[in-house]
């Protein structure tokens, strides 16, 4: 039986950049599916408020973020590397800028294209959630704008393949593939008639070659389930190289963990760990008896409770 949890829901990018990972590295893993809005009533006990997706549980550890959720893949599972040839720097730089400015154009361009036919409740949620950022009206009104915005950003991308490799950083995938990857399904996904890189071929076979990674193995895991395996698990030892406690808020200490960007919803607990790439706090939750929270230090705050 897999140990690997994944909360996730079909249509998710930064999901499917993980269940692409995951079939990359050619493993097997348990698929629970969550609700796309919130209330979010199995997986709040995990993560204590984290709301965003996809959210990673092994055992009684916790991983919230992509980029954190990664790291502990490739630390557990380092055969099938993201990071081959000395390109680890570059691959998380290119990454971060995907997740967070290739990403919004294919957000802006998918639900500014959908419109009207975006459900309600979506549309709010995401609303809220964003704190106004993710406007569909807006998204209607500037589509021109974002489209070719859009537009531009890809043919970096057809730029970057221009010399024959087969991957943005060699012949061999990386971390930024899968980055690049998420926004462009989003948008081959939900808006195929706009054929948005059909004159960039060196894209589309890029595509194409990233889709066939596939999955894994998933086996759909019951919600309930997955709490009750938290609960009769306990928290893995934590050793973090360099645990230089960036902000020296010593281990012990009663904080709260938010995203810098949006879903900013603070997460409170005990200070376990922390280092220039990641965040561990303990929390305790009766559906789940006691587990640890990680995140990624980049991209989060970390504060005293008040
Ligand atoms: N930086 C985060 C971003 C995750 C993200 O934005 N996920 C979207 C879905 S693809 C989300 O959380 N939407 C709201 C939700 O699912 O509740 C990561 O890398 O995991």
């Amino acid at each position: 039986m897999p140990d690997l949890i994944l909360h996730n829901y079909p249509n998710s990018p930064f999901a499917e950049k993980v269940r692409l990972i995951l079939g990359y590295k050619g493993l097997e893993w348990h698929s629970v599916q969550i609700p796309r809005v919130m209330p979010k009533p199995d997986l709040m006990p995990l993560t204590g408020g984290y709301r965003r997706t996809p959210v990673m549980q092994i055992g009684a550890d916790v991983y919230c973020d992509s980029a954190c959720i990664v790291r502990e893949l490739e630390r557990r599972y380092p055969e099938t590397t993201l990071f081959p040839d000395g390109t680890n720097g570059v691959a998380t730089m290119i990454g971060a800028w995907s997740d967070r400015v290739f990403f919004f154009d294919a957000v802006g361009v998918v639900f500014g294209t959908l419109g009207a036919t975006v459900p309600n409740d979506l549309k709010e949620d995401r609303y809220t959630f964003s704190e106004g950022m993710i406007d569909i009206d807006r998204y209607q009104r500037d589509q021109a704008q974002l489209r070719s915005q859009l537009r531009a950003h890809l043919f970096w991308l057809e730029r970057a393949l221009e010399d024959g490799r087969l991957h943005v950083l060699g012949d061999k995938p990386t971390w930024a593939d899968f980055c690049l990857y998420h926004p462009m399904w989003m948008v081959q996904r939900r808006v195929p008639e706009l054929g948005a890189a059909n004159d960039m071929p060196r894209t589309l076979a890029w595509f194409e070659r990233m889709t066939a990674f596939g999955h894994g193995r998933p086996v759909e895991l019951d919600a309930k389930e997955a709490l009750r395996i938290a609960q009769t698990a306990t928290p893995a030892p934590v050793k973090l190289g360099h645990p230089e406690l960036p902000d020296g808020i010593p281990a012990g200490t009663a904080v709260t963990v938010a995203a810098d960007d949006y879903g900013k919803d603070p997460v409170a607990g005990t200070l376990v760990a922390a280092n220039a790439q990641r965040i561990v706090i303990r929390r305790t939750d009766p559906a789940v008896g006691e587990v640890n929270v990680h995140f990624p230090r980049a991209g989060f705050v970390l504060s005293k409770a008040a």
